[in-house]
């Protein structure tokens, strides 16, 4: 019998997904933090289990693989098995370049990430929740999930494909007692424009200027608020940005 309840985070080695696995550890959740940066996994959970008392598993695999994924997920024991809590966080932006002059490789990395990976993920956890009749999955989406900007095309595409994926999810998933929530971000400050940009700092930190974006923990906080709410109380869908921020063509930046 578990003593707590167990939340399954991808993509928890940075940003949003590091400030989810902090911000459900303090509220006594076991977490399972997962991504390909061993070592960052490894410190997160010496940190969290030492701050919150709370136990951690980590496991680090690539949801772009779907070998290693059902290898990791299956390798869990039954108490960790025992998943009450989903959170697909796990994705990237490669490049931002005009569709005519898009890189392949990019495209590939974006839609195996974003749409795959996801899919690869929730189709080991979704058996555990359906059996039990309870659980809540939580998709990171993106406000490009919900508007089309110039440049963004393939991660644009690849996150109104998560937003659509949700819905199926919450249809399929009703029968069984499963809360699915889309939460769709608007410009939060972690390494995602430091990936756009394939390690370009400076075009990174621009993102981020004359305005105060969002944090990962404020996300986070989002997140965790969705799951407080009553049995019978599920939040389809959130679009969340910073207060200067209307949607992805207007911010209001004092530079
Ligand atoms: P970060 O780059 O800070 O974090 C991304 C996380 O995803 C890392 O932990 C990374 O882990 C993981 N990840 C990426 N590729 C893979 C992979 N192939 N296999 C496993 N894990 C992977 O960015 P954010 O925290 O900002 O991004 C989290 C989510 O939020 C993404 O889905 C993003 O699209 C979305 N989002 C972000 C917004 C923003 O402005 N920052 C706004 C709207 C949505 P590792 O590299 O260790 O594998
Ligand atoms: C990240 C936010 O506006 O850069 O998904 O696409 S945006």
């Amino acid at each position: 019998m578990k003593t707590r309840k167990i939340v399954f985070i991808t993509g928890a080695t940075s940003g949003i997904g590091k400030a989810c696995a902090e911000k459900f550890a303090s509220n006594n959740y076991d977490v399972i933090i997962t991504g390909r940066r061993n070592e960052r996994l490894d410190e997160l959970a010496a940190n969290l289990k030492e701050k919150y008392k709370i136990d951690v598993l980590c496991l680090s695999f690539d949801v772009r693989d779907l070998m290693q994924v059902e290898k990791a997920i299956s390798s869990l024991d039954e108490k960790w098995k025992d998943i009450d809590i989903l959170i697909n966080n796990a994705g990237l932006s490669a490049g931002l370049n005009p569709i005519d002059k898009g890189i392949i490789s990019d495209w590939e990395q974006m839609i195996d990430t974003n749409v795959k990976g996801l899919l690869y993920v929730s189709k080991q956890i979704m058996p555990v929740m359906t059996a039990r009749l309870s659980g809540h999955i939580i998709n990171i989406g993106s406000i490009a999930g919900k508007e089309t900007y110039e440049n963004g095309n393939v991660y644009c595409a690849s996150k109104h494909a998560v937003d659509s994926l949700t819905k199926g999810m919450r249809i399929d998933l009703l029968k069984y007692n499963i809360k699915v929530t889309a939460i769709h971000p608007g410009a939060v400050e972690t390494e995602f424009s430091l990936v756009r940009f394939k390690g370009d700092k400076q075009a990174a930190d621009n993102v981020y200027k004359g305005y105060k974006p969002l944090t990962g923990a404020d996300v986070a906080e989002v997140a965790y608020y969705v799951t407080t709410l009553p049995d019978h109380v599920n939040i389809n869908d959130l679009i969340v940005t910073p207060t200067a921020q209307a949607n992805t063509v207007h911010t209001f930046k004092k530079i």
